[in-house]
């Protein structure tokens, strides 16, 4: 199984010393020989911060044993590969999800504390790799996981940024950005491969030249930088099998560089070189708009080109005749951001491995499949012709031959119905002529995935309308999941452990429909007692994490109420805080008796909103304005308490979801592909008050409309209500919340006069006032349910039970099957 190294290795040492132990004297050798070596610390002197990293790299020789195995593995098996290419991935922290993946976690817990140290305290070290904004990066981390876990053999591919998402400070109640160089203490979770590196161009002309008298075109580039790969190890839980992210950073290029050079000036030469380095240095903070930047483009090609020359070397080890590709290959676009993987395909094909158009086109046909995450088509990726032009020149060639054999095609499917071409084509017209990286991505994936069933329907009827009629064949769904490694066990080890007492077993932690078990105990007195423990014991670290961060002590018997996400219209987190503005002056118009009816609550937002997107920061100006008056209010007291979560992140969400008793999606409906952080409250017990909405109508089918509060107006019902503009009713209370905001009752006037005429006088395109009633009635149907612990705690129980559906092994077991054509290939040892 292991090949040539290891029966060397064997011979000379025995089996059993072939692998890493994990007994604790071994465990322990290995983390002070790493102080001592790695960290360069003596091992009688090193802090909790370096006593993580010899940890971490421990951690990571174990890593680094299992995937070479699993290489092995399948390169001897040589098994379809999944290549999951994403401009973005948010990690989050490795550490404890490793140890308790590679099933080591006690182990080194041991280890440590005989040690002196805690394994806990040297977590908390840990900084987070946040190389994506929101809800598609982290679904990517979740789905690598996965991946793992099913022994799939796949890598991913992205970009490895050397400042992450922004880190948000709140300075006076405004969002304030600056730079996360996450890389500046190291990063022992990632393996340099200084070995593998490929040559990426850009710019140039494109030539005809003539070999074997057939006539290629070759492109001749202007600028050329090298990709260097770091890999990131992901381990599978309860398996050997441990994959890798493949993470692409830019460098300068040795080979000659003709635009630096001709400058004649050597000191200016060596500067433009190190400009190749920009390409990788920066996430764009914007999860909605990728639009047309040079830079950007520039990132999308740096990583699929990079991708695509590793993808083509390794079919080529093993593998002579290119029409074995599609049954060796299989590229999931996540996203439209690698698009242009498929002009890439294409003209790797033809003009360095010369199949011929039929041919190349043929296979590239067979081996893309494209999930899109958006609702909106202003989210869709379009490049100025021009730009695409000047940077690439070969790959716009390719689009435009592309496009133009399918509009011809198409013509003779549907005739000359010009408007329906002009949509369709690759190509927009207008004053600026575009490039449709969704058209592309449609036209040439065998699949179109959406991420909900929801979504899919929007999709169908609305965003791709027109290719849906063309090809219905095409379109699926594959709802979103995460994964319970994170979100349960890692997470909220009480709970893990308590889930795991009840079923008698843990095997849920791979097959999570087990979960369901739990409806036979929702109404078992000993389980409520311990599961409100558990709640408890949440709440309170969440609650020492608030004072921690902003002084303020929250009592536990309130109900927290969390909404944390990033901040946008469409996700209304401005409705919320219209609902606790109006929630704070009910309090304050009620009677002593009355107020001791209120049910306390703690309401807690989080999340950033992109750095030039100005309502979105109006919104947490606002909240912070709102809680400076609420919170200083000596008539409020306890029963009211607002608190803003900043720089809300995974580790930070790994905090904040199981100590949350209520969590809000707002979403107007019809906005929301899916959502992801619903699945990882409702997994913790947490009771969701949310609109109809993406992956939430699939949740109240699992489990059953009496355990989540809903409102709001259903997707059917969202245009006829825009439609009404300035005469559509909106209830008094509505219009007193916004009128208190408009006359100043929390400062900034002026600065929030925008914000309220955005949904005043027909201009509410997300339906704050038309929704308003309804949730101010959820409201008060979830402070109802609250005051009845019993009732309470079943519909916890039954909402973690009801979650299993929302695992992304459910997710990436669908594809699997049903898009990408893959077998497990599970590592034997
Ligand atoms: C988000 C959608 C969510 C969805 C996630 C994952 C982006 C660009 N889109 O609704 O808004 O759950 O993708 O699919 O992050």
């Amino acid at each position: 199984e292991f090949g040539e190294g290891k029966g060397k290795a064997e011979r000379i040492f025995g089996l059993m010393d072939v692998f890493l132990k994990n007994d604790p004297i071994s465990l322990q050798k290995d983390i002070l020989d790493h102080v001592e070596f790695t960290v360069a610390k003596s091992r009688f002197s090193f802090d909790d911060f370096e006593a993580y990293q010899a940890l971490a790299h421990s951690v990571r020789d174990r890593l680094i044993e299992r995937w070479h195995d699993t290489q092995i593995h399948f390169s001897k098996k040589d098994p379809k590969r999944l290549y999951f290419l994403s401009l973005e991935f948010l990690m989050g922290r490795s550490l404890s999800n490793s140890v308790i993946n590679l099933g080591v976690r006690d182990q080194f817990a041991d280890a440590l504390s005989q040690l002196g140290f805690e394994f806990e305290v040297l977590a908390e070290q840990e900084g987070d790799a946040c190389l994506g904004n929101g809800g598609l990066a982290r679904l990517s981390a979740c789905q690598m996981e996965s991946l793992a876990t099913l022994d799939y053999p796949a890598i991913g591919y992205g970009l490895r940024y050397q400042y992450g998402l922004f880190r948000q400070v709140i300075l006076d109640g405004f969002q304030h950005e600056q730079p996360d160089y996450w890389l500046n203490f190291g990063n022992p979770w990632e393996i340099a491969r200084i070995h593998i590196t490929y040559t990426v161009k850009f710019y140039g002309t494109v030539t005809d030249e003539v070999l074997n008298k057939e006539k290629y075109k070759v492109w001749v580039p202007g600028e050329m930088v090298e990709a260097v790969a770091y890999d990131n190890p992901i381990p599978g839980y309860g398996t050997r099998n441990t994959i890798v992210l493949r993470l692409w950073a830019a460098k300068p290029s040795d080979q000659h560089n003709m635009e630096a050079y001709n400058t004649g000036d050597y000191v200016d030469a060596v500067v433009n070189r190190q400009r190749a380095e920009s390409i990788s240095s920066i996430l764009y903070p914007d999860d909605r708009s990728y639009q047309g930047k040079e830079l950007q483009l520039k990132q999308q090609y740096f990583f699929v080109s990079a991708s695509v020359q590793d993808i083509i070397r390794r079919f080529k080890d093993a593998h002579k005749n290119f029409d074995e590709f599609p049954e060796k290959v299989a590229l999931q676009l996540n996203d439209t951001h690698p698009s242009l993987t498929i002009a890439e395909v294409m003209r790797v094909l033809l003009d360095e491995e010369h199949l011929g158009w039929n041919r190349a086109w043929d296979i590239v046909c067979k081996i893309f499949s494209f999930t899109t995450h958006t609702v909106s088509p202003d989210s869709l990726v379009k490049i100025p012709v021009d730009l695409l032009g000047s940077l690439l020149p070969r790959h716009l060639q390719i689009i435009y031959d592309i496009n133009f054999n399918f509009v011809e095609n198409l013509k003779k499917m549907i005739g000359l119905d010009y408007d329906r071409l002009a949509r369709m084509s690759i190509v927009e017209e207008g004053a600026v002529k575009n490039i449709r990286m969704a058209n592309l991505a449609i036209i040439c994936s065998h699949t179109v995935n959406g991420v909900s069933r929801l979504h899919s329907e929007l999709l169908k009827t609305k965003l791709f309308k027109d290719f849906y009629e063309l090809w219905p064949h095409k379109f699926h769904y594959k709802t979103n999941g995460v994964t319970q490694r994170r979100w349960i066990v890692v997470s909220n080890p009480s709970l893990c452990a308590l889930i795991s007492k009840w079923l008698g077993t843990e095997a849920w932690i791979r097959d999570i429909d087990l979960l369901i078990g739990l409806r036979d105990y929702a109404t078992n007195s000993e389980l409520h007692q311990e599961w409100k423990m558990v709640k408890k014991v949440n709440k309170i670290r969440l609650a020492e994490y608030i004072e921690a961060m902003s002084g303020l002590k929250v009592s536990l018997d309130a109900m927290f109420d969390v909404h944390t996400k990033r901040v946008h219209e469409y996700k209304r987190q401005l409705l919320n805080i219209l609902g606790i503005i109006h929630r704070y002056d009910c309090i304050k118009n009620m009677n002593k008796n009355d107020r001791r009816k209120v049910v306390p609550r703690v309401c807690i937002i989080g999340g950033k909103a992109a750095p030039g997107y100005e309502m979105a920061k109006k919104i947490i100006k606002l909240f912070h304005v709102v809680a400076e008056k609420i919170n200083n209010d000596n008539d409020i007291g306890d029963l009211l308490k607002l608190v803003f979560i900043p720089d809300y992140n995974v580790s930070v969400a790994e905090l904040v979801i199981p100590g949350a008793d209520l969590s809000q999606h707002l979403s107007t409906a019809g906005h929301e592909a899916s959502g992801t952080s619903s699945m990882k409250f409702l997994m913790n017990g947490c009771l969701l008050l949310a609109t109809e909405d993406g992956s939430t109508i699939e949740m109240i089918e699992e489990i059953g409309r009496d355990n989540i509060f809903l409102f709001g107006a259903a997707v059917h019902e969202v245009p006829a209500l825009r439609k009404k503009g300035p005469a559509l009713k909106v209830p008094l209370q509505f219009l007193r919340v916004v009128r208190m905001i408009r006359e100043g009752h929390f400062g900034f006037k002026d600065y929030f006069k925008s914000l309220c005429d955005k949904i005043e006088g027909g201009n509410d395109y997300f339906l704050l006032g038309a929704d308003f009633a309804s949730y101010i009635e959820a409201q008060a149907a979830a402070d109802k349910a609250f005051v009845d612990e019993e009732r309470w705690t079943k519909m916890s129980i039954l909402c973690a039970a009801g979650s299993g559906k929302f695992s992304s092994d459910r997710t990436i077991q669908e594809y699997a099957e049903k898009t990408w054509g893959i077998q497990p290939c599970r590592c034997a040892f």
